[in-house]
Parts: structure tokens; C-alpha cells; sequence
């Protein structure tokens, strides 16, 4: 077995593998950006090395600083987790050559799966097809008219090197060809780095479908059955469950053979997921993951096997140990992903952020990986993913109950959270039914009324103009019945953190000027400004030109996502103060309209 295992990644996923390892006796290395030196991950494990460095590209995905780690810490092998250097087929040569285990596929099998137009043929060698479409790099317009006349309308076009839905393009008449042509190729460039786009037939209206295969070195793959990740917005995954909600048991079964004759074509070995589009009763190969997932705990809750462990024995040559026969899956579970984002009518704005107040829910068939805790910052330098909440239940009706029971047990101060969204979805009658698609909580469920409560206790009354007020939370009792009270008292000097067990004494940190999910320069004001920090990725309007209220100015890039910053106002553009490239602080004017 393996002696010492460095994990080159941060966050919930490090904190996951570090306690699967100390169960099996296996000692851990965390390594540490200087924003993380004090991070969950590195608390927990037996030793840690310095990356240096604050960004992603200065830390974490540093070669030769975790080259230095690993040479300093004696790790026998690395696991990458998911992201960084956990599809990267150059790292897997690098450590691989220095004689340590890579805890992931041979670096070919990520290679083929890397390109998409090399994954299809890939599954087609095997006898998998993808949506109706070409195999080939698109060279012309024409052939996307061709197609479009042949096949019908709309015809998506994607990026061969993409991923993650970045890059892909709809065409919805031949007239459209060209420009999203161009496009998509403009933008694979500026993505991925690589220009070729392939074509595929629109699917409409289709559910996001993903098979989880396991294979050792021995030549023995199986499949663990399904995760329906459909409820998404922006490629980022939401809500994710297993079994597949109203998936007929023979569909499955040919869904998981098609992913293990996918990961034998490509020589795969270890932890992969094989992802599918599944519409009116079809399903078609879309790409192969070859990492262990974010969503994996629900295939561990259903089929009750420690996917880590089974990662780490498989690396260290182990034999996958049972059949595909020998597979149960029982029960029903669901993960929430609990970002630092404001979900507020519908925007998912990232809010890093300190947080506060940290309070697991727990109980039967409740589990919180987490990469935080109380005190604990969320950079925005790095995913917000703060916390993945993971329900078991008898049945898909008893997890869904048990998960919005968890998810109002939990509680999470000084960030705002996408909670909220996470109740929305799990209450609508599209996601009880299992109606909802990939589509479904970008264009059908209404988050308008949703509300994050980062700032202060929920339902908290505004505190006074002009004088420093903290929000305290006292128990009353009138005619021997308790209340919980809301009071703005007089700030009488620094907050004092409430010690374990002096009851709950909320304390709300002040209110800061023009923060995340501050209302900038208030509803209906020609100043455009920006909620967070970031850089202006693109400007979208020109001075004198005229925009309607709620028209997006310029996008915005900040945590790794893209946000359209819209006019409050409607009006002719006066002033642009920003260009493409430009970094700016929470609350910076980029536009005046008048
Ligand atoms: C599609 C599609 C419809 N038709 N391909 C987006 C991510 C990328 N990996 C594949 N994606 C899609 N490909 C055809 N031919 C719709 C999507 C899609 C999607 C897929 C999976 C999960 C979420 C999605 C959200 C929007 C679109």
C-alpha cells in the first residue's frame, strides 16, 4: 500500500482524501498557497509545504513547487483531486518520472479524453455515439448549413479542447452560420488555447447524465451507476443525485456498459466518469472525465464504497477486489454544493468573503464535506465552493426532505451562499417530478425573490442611520412561551467572538460600504458600478449609445466566473471608464448614463 500521499489541491477535496488516508494508515502532505497557510487542509494533515505564491497559476498549479514537496516530504505518490493538475497528462509524466504514483489514469487515457473530437472517435471505436453530428473539425460555414438543411435546426458548435460548456455556440438558421462560426473559434482560442471546433445536432431539451466507472491494472472495469447533475446554471453544477430521477433500470444498465466499453477503448484505469446527454429516451456520449468528481459522495452513499480508498488501492496495484455483480446500490442521495455566491434574483455573484459563523447540520443520513470552517476566508482567488452538503435517504422523496431538513439546520454567516437557491430548486414541483433539464434553472425557476442573508441574521431590522450598532439576538419569554428578538444595541466596543456554550449571542460584523452584494449606486442610478472585485473581461455598449434598464454594460470576471454588470437606468451612455484588461474594486464606477 502507499506510505505517504501529497495531495496537490486545497479545499474540501484535500480535507476528503486526507481523511481516507488517515484511515487507512497513510500518511498525508498537504501543500499551501500563502492565502491558505492557516486553511482547513493544512490543519489537518501530518505535514505541509509552502507553495508560495496567491493565485491558482502561483500555488497550486506551480510544477516545480510541488515537485519541491514532494522531493522535501518523501510522498511516495500524489493525489491531484479534481481541477489543477488532475487532468494533466504533462504533471502525471513529470512525477510519474521521478518514480512517485500518480492517483489518476495513465496520462494517454487523459489525453484522448482531453480533446473531444479524439473522445468521440474514442467512443465510437467502442460502439458509443455522440449526439448525430461531425467527428471531425468544422473548416467552413457551408458545413454547418449543410448539416443544418440535412439534419434541421438548431446545430450546436463546440470547442474540440473545451469543457465545462465554455465555447460552445447555437445555431438556429443557416444565416447564423458564419457569425457563430467565428465566434466559436475566437472564443475556443481565447479559452482553450486551440481554435478547432466541431458540430453537433442541438439537443433541446436534454438532462445531464454522467456514469461513474472504476478500472484496475488488472483489466477489470465496472460501472457504479448514474449522477443526474441537470440542475445547473452557467456549467456549474447545483444539485447532483442518484439515482436518476424517472431513469428505467435497463437504460441504466446499457448506460453503464456503453461507459465501460468507453473506458476500455481509451485503456483507462482508476476513478472516471463518463458523461452523457439523455433526451426522449436516448442517451449520447458527451465527454469523459478522467478524475475523481465533485459529486462523487452521492455514488458513495448509494453504493456504500469509500471511492478515495478505492482510488488510493487501485494506484497502489490492487485489484479491484468484487464484480460488477457484486454491486448494490441502495437508496437514494443527493448533494447540494454550497458556494460563496449570492444567488439573489437569479445573478450567483461570487462573495468571498470571512465566515463567521460555520454550523454543520447533522443527523441520520446527513453528511458536510467541507474545506472551512468558523474564522475561515474564502479567497477570490480560488473556487467557492465552501462546502458540499450529502443526504442519503430510503428513496428519492425521503432524501429530498431530509436535504431541505439539512440544509435550514445549516448555518453559514459573513458570505452569502447559494442556500437559498439550493431551497428554491429542492421545493419546485419541476425538480420533485424530475422534470427539470439543463436548462431548467436558468429559464424556468424564478429566484427574484430569493434573498442571501450574508450580512446579518435573517430578518434582521436596519440598524439606525449614523451611530455603530451590532445586532444582538436575545431569548424572551412572554407568557412563559420563548421568542428569539432581533435588538440593534449600541456597539460598546470590540465584538467579543461568544464562547462555547454562552448561548447564542449573534454578532453581526458592520455593515461594509459598497462590499459584495452592496447595492452600489442604488437601484435606478446612472452610475453602473461593480459588486466585487475583478477584471473587465469585455465592454459591451459604447458611449452615446442608448441602453435599456437592466442591459448588461460590461462582463466582468471575477472567481473564475463571468457576470454581466447591467444599467439600473435606462439612458444614453455618457462615460466609459473602464476597458478590457482593467482590474476594479468593489463598488467602482465603469459607466455613467444619463
Ligand atoms: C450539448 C447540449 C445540447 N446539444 N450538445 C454543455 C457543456 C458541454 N460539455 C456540453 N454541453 C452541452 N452540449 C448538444 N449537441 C447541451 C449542453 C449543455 C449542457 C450539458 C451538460 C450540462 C449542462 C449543460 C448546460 C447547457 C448546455
Amino acid at each position: 500500500m502507499l506510505q505517504k500521499v501529497l495531495i496537490a489541491n486545497r479545499g474540501e477535496i484535500a480535507v476528503r482524501v486526507i481523511r481516507t488516508c488517515r484511515e487507512l494508515g497513510i500518511a498525508t502532505v498537504a501543500v499551501y498557497s500563502e492565502l491558505d497557510r492557516e486553511a482547513l487542509h493544512v490543519r489537518l494533515a501530518d505535514e505541509a509545504f509552502a507553495l508560495g505564491g496567491q493565485t491558482a497559476a502561483e500555488s497550486y498549479l506551480n510544477t516545480q513547487a510541488i515537485l519541491d514537496a514532494i522531493a522535501k516530504s518523501g510522498a511516495d505518490a500524489v493525489h491531484p483531486g479534481y481541477g489543477f493538475f488532475s487532468e494533466n497528462a504533462d504533471f502525471a509524466r513529470a512525477i510519474t518520472g521521478e518514480g512517485i504514483t500518480f492517483v489518476g489514469p495513465p496520462p494517454e487515457a487523459m489525453e484522448v479524453m482531453g480533446d473531444k473530437i479524439s473522445s468521440r472517435h474514442a467512443a465510437e471505436r467502442a460502439g458509443v455515439s455522440g449526439v448525430p453530428g461531425r467527428s471531425d473539425p468544422l473548416q467552413d460555414a457551408s458545413e454547418v448549413v449543410a448539416f443544418g438543411e440535412e439534419h434541421g435546426w438548431p446545430v450546436a458548435i463546440k470547442a474540440a479542447f473545451g469543457g465545462g460548456g465554455r465555447g460552445m455556440k447555437v445555431v438556429n438558421a443557416a444565416a447564423d452560420a458564419p457569425a457563430a462560426l467565428e465566434s466559436a473559434q475566437r472564443e475556443a482560442q481565447a479559452y482553450f488555447g486551440r481554435p478547432e471546433v466541431y458540430l453537433e445536432r442541438y439537443l433541446s431539451w436534454p438532462r445531464h447524465i454522467e456514469m461513474q466507472v472504476f478500472a484496475d491494472t488488472q483489466g477489470n472495469t465496472v460501472w457504479l451507476g448514474e449522477r443526474d447533475c441537470s440542475a445547473q446554471r452557467r456549467h456549474q453544477k447545483l444539485v447532483e443525485e442518484s439515482p436518476a430521477p424517472n431513469f428505467p433500470d435497463d437504460i441504466r444498465r446499457a448506460m453503464g456498459e456503453a461507459a465501460v466499453k468507453v473506458a476500455k477503448a481509451c485503456g483507462y484505469v482508476n476513478a472516471g466518469t463518463v458523461e452523457f446527454l439523455y433526451q426522449d429516451g436516448d442517451f449520447y456520449f458527451l465527454e469523459m472525465n478522467t478524475r475523481l468528481q465533485v459529486e462523487h459522495p452521492v455514488t458513495e452513499m448509494v453504493v456504500g464504497m469509500d471511492l478515495v480508498e478505492l482510488q488510493l488501492r487501485i494506484a497502489a496495484g490492487e485489484p479491484l477486489g468484487f464484480n460488477q455483480e457484486d454491486i448494490e446500490r441502495r437508496g437514494h442521495a443527493i448533494e447540494c454544493r454550497i458556494n460563496a455566491e449570492n444567488p439573489a434574483k437569479g445573478r450567483f455573484l461570487p462573495a468571498p468573503g470571512t465566515i463567521t459563523r460555520f454550523r454543520r447540520p447533522d443527523g441520520f443520513g446527513v453528511r458536510t464535506d467541507a474545506g472551512y470552517d468558523d474564522g475561515d476566508t474564502v479567497s477570490q482567488y480560488y473556487d467557492n465552493l465552501i462546502a458540499k452538503l450529502v443526504v442519503w435517504g430510503s428513496d428519492r422523496e425521503h432524501a429530498r426532505r431530509r436535504m431541505l431538513r439539512a440544509l435550514a439546520e445549516m448555518e453559514v454567516e459573513g458570505v452569502a451562499t447559494t442556500i437559498p437557491a439550493h431551497q428554491a430548486i429542492l421545493s419546485h414541483p419541476d425538480f420533485v417530478s424530475g422534470e427539470h433539464s439543463t436548462r431548467w434553472v436558468e429559464e424556468r425557476l424564478d429566484l427574484s425573490q430569493v434573498e442571501s442573508k450574508a450580512k446579518a441574521t435573517e430578518g434582521a431590522p436596519e440598524p439606525p442611520e449614523g451611530e455603530n450598532r451590532v445586532l444582538r439576538e436575545v431569548d424572551a419569554e412572554v407568557d412563559g412561551r420563548r421568542y428569539k428578538v432581533k435588538l440593534w444595541v449600541p456597539d460598546l466596543g470590540p465584538v467579543v467572538a461568544a464562547a462555547p456554550g454562552a448561548g447564542r449571542q449573534a454578532t453581526a460584523p458592520r455593515r461594509p460600504r459598497g462590499g459584495a452584494g452592496g447595492h452600489g449606486g442604488g437601484a435606478g442610478s446612472g452610475q453602473v458600478t461593480v459588486p466585487m472585485q475583478g477584471t473587465i473581461v469585455k465592454v459591451l455598449v459604447a458611449e452615446g449609445e442608448s441602453v435599456e434598464i437592466g442591459q448588461a454594460v460590461c462582463v466582468l470576471e471575477a472567481m473564475k466566473m463571468e457576470n454581466n454588470i447591467n444599467a439600473e437606468a435606462a439612458g444614453t451612455v455618457k462615460e466609459i471608464r473602464v476597458k478590457p484588461g482593467d482590474t476594479v474594486g468593489a463598488g467602482d464606477v465603469v459607466a455613467m448614463i444619463e
